[in-house]
């Protein structure tokens, strides 16, 4: 047998390019080092010569990119001597703030929107043991109270307004790099507070400025139509889509993402919540690959632009599946078939296979 070294996450392996010490105590569960999966089916059944990859970043540890994040701000909280994270959530980032918590032994305050949270990840901030919030305001309202209470608690905010949760996640645009060999020609990402294509962009910059490759990718950040606030070019008060995990109105990154944009000569477009299942749907039934709604407005939009030809054909196209498809259950047989109730025999049930076949 041929032993290799076991992989403990993002931190260990990209240390020389992250804000720890030597001596830092490292908080982890294995983050990072996601499939890039090349779509086999999709680009046939769409019929255009495309080159499409999805970085599935639902198979972290707790089910998003979220943890490549929260795996810095936590080490780094930990290492400030902190006792208690907070941050206010759509879902994932409640996710991932309880499970690194409970890894480092510390408490977590997480914020989240009544009635408007995936189940699975409710399951996951409550089975964690986080102090769970729940507000009768949007995702918004919880992050604008969250800055307020900042100020004054005994707490370390773990939004992606602390610098370094997009110090972890920029390790996604290392990983891509190093597993294609050079940088895509274009990188699609769903788009909600935009501080995940920010880090994206930081880490293909790195990346670049160091010579280690010698183009980047062209940005582009979808939004769900719902809630789009870079496509409005303004601030949304009421935002609503069934990507619940996209539905903010009031992105925090808003200057660094039109900055992104710019210097990536990249663009903005949105996607209704129909596109965003249908796409769903697509990838889950003709790839096996499940991701939760918001994930799946980055391959609904590559599949617009590739249809206009605005991504043109012969392009090499990495989409970010940003969580997985087991976060919101609900959402997922609300748009299935319904399941075939048989009688528990041999002749029903070779009947039904019979009827059934493709
Ligand atoms: C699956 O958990 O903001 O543009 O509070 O969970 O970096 O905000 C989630 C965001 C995309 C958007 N896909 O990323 C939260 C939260 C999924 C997400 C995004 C989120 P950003």
């Amino acid at each position: 047998m041929t032993m290799r070294p076991r992989y403990t996450g993002l931190i260990d392996r990209y240390r020389d390019r992250l804000p720890v010490h030597d001596d830092t105590r490292i908080i982890s569960l294995g983050e990072g080092n996601t499939p890039l999966i090349r779509l086999n089916n999709i680009p046939r059944i769409i019929g255009k010569d495309v080159d499409i990859y999805v970085k599935y970043e639902g198979l972290n540890p707790t089910g998003s990119f979220k943890d490549r994040g929260m795996t810095m701000a936590v080490t780094k909280a930990v290492e400030e001597g902190s006792k208690a994270i907070i941050c206010a959530s759509t879902g994932n980032t409640s996710a991932a703030a309880a499970a690194y918590a409970a890894r480092a032994g510390i408490t977590a305050f997480v914020l989240i929107p009544e009635g408007k949270i995936a189940l699975g990840k409710l399951a996951q901030a409550m089975m964690h043991g986080a102090s769970v919030l729940q507000i009768n305001g949007n995702f918004d309202v919880g992050m604008q109270l969250v800055k307020e209470v900042g100020e004054d608690a005994p707490v370390t905010i773990v939004n992606s307004i602390n610098p370094f949760r997009l110090q972890g996640q920029k390790t996604a645009a290392f990983e891509i790099l190093e597993e294609l060999g050079c940088a895509p020609d274009f990188h699609c990402i769903p788009v909600g507070n935009a501080g995940n294509i920010t880090a994206h962009w930081m880490g293909y910059s790195e990346y670049h400025e160091h010579g280690i490759v010698n183009s980047r990718p062209k940005m582009v950040g979808y939004q769900a139509a719902g809630s789009a606030p870079f496509m409005r070019g303004e601030m949304v008060d009421d935002p609503d889509t069934v990507a619940t995990a996209i539905r903010i109105g009031h992105p925090q990154s808003w200057d660094k993402a039109w900055v992104v944009k710019e210097e990536s000569v990249g663009w903005f477009d949105e996607c209704t919540d129909e596109e965003i299942l249908k796409t769903q749907k697509l990838l889950a039934m003709n790839e096996g690959v499940f991701c939760e709604p918001a994930s799946a407005t980055s391959l609904a939009g590559a599949l617009k632009d590739i249809e206009t030809g605005k991504i043109p054909e012969g392009s090499k196209i990495v989409c970010t599946l940003t969580g997985h498809g087991l976060k919101d259950p609900d959402t997922a047989i609300k748009q299935s078939a319904p399941v075939l109730t048989v009688k528990a025999t041999r002749d029903e049930v070779t009947k039904a296979i019979l009827d059934n076949m493709a």
